[in-house]
């Protein structure tokens, strides 16, 4: 006879549990109130500024993105209007020689890393130029295949923790690239290992057209991290203050030794999934558009900067303005780059050029020399 088994079997009642254990973490609500006086953060008045500054700046660089696109002088071009507590408030708690693998829509963060501008213009246009990253700034391209950037990232953090540096690497992908093998494979592979890596997913509602309801029958993208054994969190990804707090925790906590996070940042992109032809009409209500225009990062961070009598009017105006003045020059310098030319393209992609390429290769040199 086998001892009697006390335990009540009910799997569907074990996931509810989990499941609703995901509430999200929020810190400023939609009219700019704390909510969550406990959890502020420890920032200095400038560093808050600063943040806000930087949040502005990125709505008018996407503002000028968009523009410049129609105009034909980008080229690939994912808006980010929406997305900018998610983005800029993750990338606020790192420091700067913690290491960014970014998908293709978080080129602000990799600009705030580092990137001059006018190199973010070129990778837009698909020039090898806007991928060669200076010395210094620890970032790689953008990733356009969705999700391999995590498992690059559970590497990257190894390397990280092997050279007993107490960096971090961290990634970004959307909540369609949590339905990707890659993002399992990596936030696996990065617990077991437990590497210095925080894995962000900014669910911003759609996969291009898919709605976030129909990519998983998990009730939240966070709750994945707990196969894998990490601490997961699911924050708002419209404020600012929660989405800081959380990235802080999880760089904390790696820098100390105790392995990677999952963040998910809920939030939505205002915008097309990118310029190249979708139109979010024929899968968005106006209704969900307004829903989540009310949720504003930036207009509640603005709210709550004011009541604490460190942002104005005329401090915003000035910020727009630098930005303006900054994205001109950087598209100026982008133009002014030599274009790229097809021997480049052979010769950036192979050390040693195959019997085909040398012959096609010449074909170039000699027509471009022309
Ligand atoms: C492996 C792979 N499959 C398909 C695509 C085509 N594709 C480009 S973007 C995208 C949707 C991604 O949505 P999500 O991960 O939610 O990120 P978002 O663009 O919303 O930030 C797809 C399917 C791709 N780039 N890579």
């Amino acid at each position: 006879m086998g001892e009697k088994i006390t335990k009540v079997f009910n799997p569907a009642e074990t996931l509810n549990e989990i499941e609703n254990k995901f509430e999200m973490f929020q810190i400023l609500n939609e009219k700019g109130e704390v909510v969550n006086p406990d959890a502020l953060p420890d920032l200095s008045d400038d560093e808050l500024v600063e943040l806000m500054t930087r949040m502005v700046y990125t709505r008018i660089l996407d503002q000028r993105s968009i523009s410049l696109n129609r105009q034909g002088r980008l080229g690939f071009y994912a808006p980010t209007a929406g997305q900018e507590a998610s983005q800029l408030a993750s990338h606020f708690a790192l420091e700067k020689d913690d290491w960014i693998l970014p998908g293709y829509r978080d080129v602000p963060q990799i600009v705030w890393h580092g990137l001059p501008l006018w190199k973010a213009f070129l990778f837009s246009r698909g020039h090898f130029v806007g991928n060669q990253i200076p010395e210094g700034v620890n970032v790689v391209p953008p990733q356009i295949i969705i999700g391999a950037q995590y498992v690059q990232t559970a590497g990257v953090a190894l390397g990280l923790k092997k050279r007993g540096s107490k960096t971090v690497a961290i990634t970004y992908t959307g909540d369609g690239g949590s339905s990707q093998g890659d993002f399992y494979e990596g936030i696996n592979f990065a617990g077991a290992q437990k590497t210095p890596a925080i894995f962000i997913v900014q669910n911003n509602q759609y996969a291009i057209s898919t709605p976030r309801e129909v990519q998983t029958a998990a009730k939240t993208i966070a709750q994945k991290g707990i196969a894998a054994g990490i601490p997961s969190t699911l924050v708002d990804g419209m404020d600012a203050l929660a989405v800081y707090v959380a990235t802080k925790d999880a760089r904390d906590r790696a820098v100390r030794g105790e392995g990677p996070s999952l963040i998910e940042t809920m939030c939505y992109r205002y915008g097309p999934h990118t310029m190249s032809g979708d139109d979010p009409t024929r899968y968005r209500t106006s209704d969900i558009d307004n829903e989540w225009a009310a949720k504003d990062p930036i207009v509640r961070f603005r709210i709550f900067l004011e009541g604490k009598g460190l942002w104005n009017e005329q401090k915003e105006t000035e910020v727009i303005e630098r930005a303006k003045e900054e994205i001109k020059e950087a598209i100026k310098k982008a133009d002014e780059t030599p274009k790229q030319k097809v021997t480049d393209l052979i010769s950036n992609m192979f050390e040693e050029l195959p019997h085909n390429l040398k012959e096609q290769y010449e074909i170039y040199k000699a027509k471009e020399s022309k």
